[in-house]
């Protein structure tokens, strides 16, 4: 009998470098199975999950109800296109749209497509609803943002990974510093701005937190100078930050905007765990006098609002509702913060922690380009947790809210057992 030779890590990870593209640079390690906050790697080693898909794991892997919705519709109707109506895409925007208390839904596939859709729809929004003449609108940017990986999103990176040798880039952009209230007032005096696209936390710059108020008053900014405020939660969003969204004040309520948020976007963009990771669907949702400027045949995508992404969203949006998810990464994350704070306080190698909900980073005491936070991540993983450094010298913690009270001890144990190595 033919044994089959079961491939090990150092083979696949040979196979990827020779066959795929080299656009990452992945920690050594390679999965092949994931359960809730778990995954295991080819060898059957189980490991922590702390990054979840960069949050699109919210649910935890492989949630068996956002499973069993896709399997599920899977059998019956996966894509039709928008060139017909299906059974799926109606209650699935009625009840996306009820959830979180907009008029209309755009559905699209990736988080990048949504931020395009919404750049799209507040060009659009200048052109017919406040008067900016044709192709002069600017759209407001904050310095350090991460909107994904496409030529009208990189014309506003400043980073050079993100930008370098892709131009030429987009028009109509002004970047400001992220959380400078005085620099968006003075970009707004300028009568073509039609929009200010901002992430409420800043997620690959280092998870970067506004002083409390800004977004608020950021808000309010936008809508003396007659502008859009669009809030990019494809990262922050679906309870990572231990409220529904992140722009959502202090309501606790994870089931839709029951009660007002203190600030409402005039255009939201979704994405990662709307699906909870289970197959690409985003969303941007508006009101009405935003959405139907876009108009019949001026933007889509083949798999936009397939039945099959409707199916897993309405399953992936129940678990958060159902399962307290926001108010779990609400109380688990204080927890977290309190434990990293005292690796601050009792090593030299933790300059400080920050971060809300189960969206946290601790900034480690060394240069940006040292490797000490990679090092760090490979101790980490060799402990049995997952982890990945953003920006050199910052170390995204993001588990999936599923996690227990007893796990993020655990895990806690784990980081400090791994940095303290590392003490100087
Ligand atoms: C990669 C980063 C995180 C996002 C925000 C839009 C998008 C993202 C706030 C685009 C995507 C992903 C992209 C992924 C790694 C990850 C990431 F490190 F790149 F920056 F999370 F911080 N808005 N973020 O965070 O969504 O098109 O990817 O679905 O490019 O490796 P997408």
């Amino acid at each position: 009998m033919e044994h089959s030779v079961k491939i090990n890590s150092s083979d696949l990870m040979q196979m990827e470098d020779k066959y795929g593209a080299h656009n990452y640079h992945p920690l050594p390690v390679v999965l092949a199975k994931g359960d809730g906050v778990f995954v295991w790697d080819v060898e059957g080693k189980r490991y922590y999950d702390f990054l979840s898909a960069y949050s699109a794991v919210n649910q935890g892997h492989c949630h068996p109800r956002i499973i069993n919705a896709l399997k599920e519709q899977s059998e019956i109707l996966t894509l039709t296109s928008r060139a017909f109506y299906n059974d799926q895409l109606g209650p699935y925007e009625k009840y996306v749209t009820e959830y979180f208390a907009y008029d209309k839904v755009l559905p699209i596939n990736s988080g990048v497509e949504a931020v395009e859709t919404a750049l799209k729809l507040c060009r659009k929004w200048a052109y017919e609803k406040k008067g900016v003449a044709e192709n002069q609108a600017k759209i407001v940017f904050a310095s350090g943002n991460f909107h994904g990986r496409t030529m009208a999103v990189i014309s506003a990176s400043v980073d050079p990974d993100s930008r370098k040798g892709f131009g030429p880039y987009m028009p109509g952009y002004i970047i400001i510093p992220y959380n400078d209230l005085s620099a968006l007032e003075e970009a707004l005096q300028d009568e073509t701005v039609s929009g200010f696209i901002v992430e409420p936390i800043q997620g690959e710059a280092g998870v970067v937190v506004p002083d409390e108020g800004y977004l608020k008053n950021a808000y309010d900014l936008c809508k003396k100078h007659n502008a859009l405020f669009i809030a990019d939660e494809v990262q922050t969003g679906i309870a990572r930050t231990g409220k529904l969204l992140a722009t959502c004040g202090n309501c606790s309520c994870t089931n839709g905007c029951e009660n007002k948020p203190e600030v409402k976007p005039d255009i939201l963009v979704l994405g990662k765990a709307l699906s909870g990771g289970v197959f690409p669907v985003s969303a941007v949702l508006a009101d009405d006098d935003i959405m139907l400027c876009i108009k019949p045949g001026e933007h889509g995508s083949t798999f936009g609002g397939n039945p099959l992404a409707c199916a897993v969203a309405i399953a992936a949006l129940e678990v958060v509702k159902d399962e307290k998810l926001a108010e779990n990464a609400e109380r688990l994350g204080t927890i977290f913060r309190e434990r990293m704070q005292r690796l601050v306080d009792t090593t030299n190698i933790v300059r400080l922690v920050r971060g809300k909900g189960l969206l946290n980073a601790i900034e480690i005491n060394d240069t940006e380009d040292s490797k000490t936070a990679w090092n760090m991540c490979l101790k980490m993983r060799d402990n049995g947790l997952l982890a990945k450094p953003t920006h050199g010298n910052k170390i995204r913690f993001a588990p999936p809210l599923v996690m227990t009270e007893e796990q993020i001890h655990e895990c806690c144990d784990i980081i400090e057992k791994s940095i303290k190595e590392f003490e100087v």
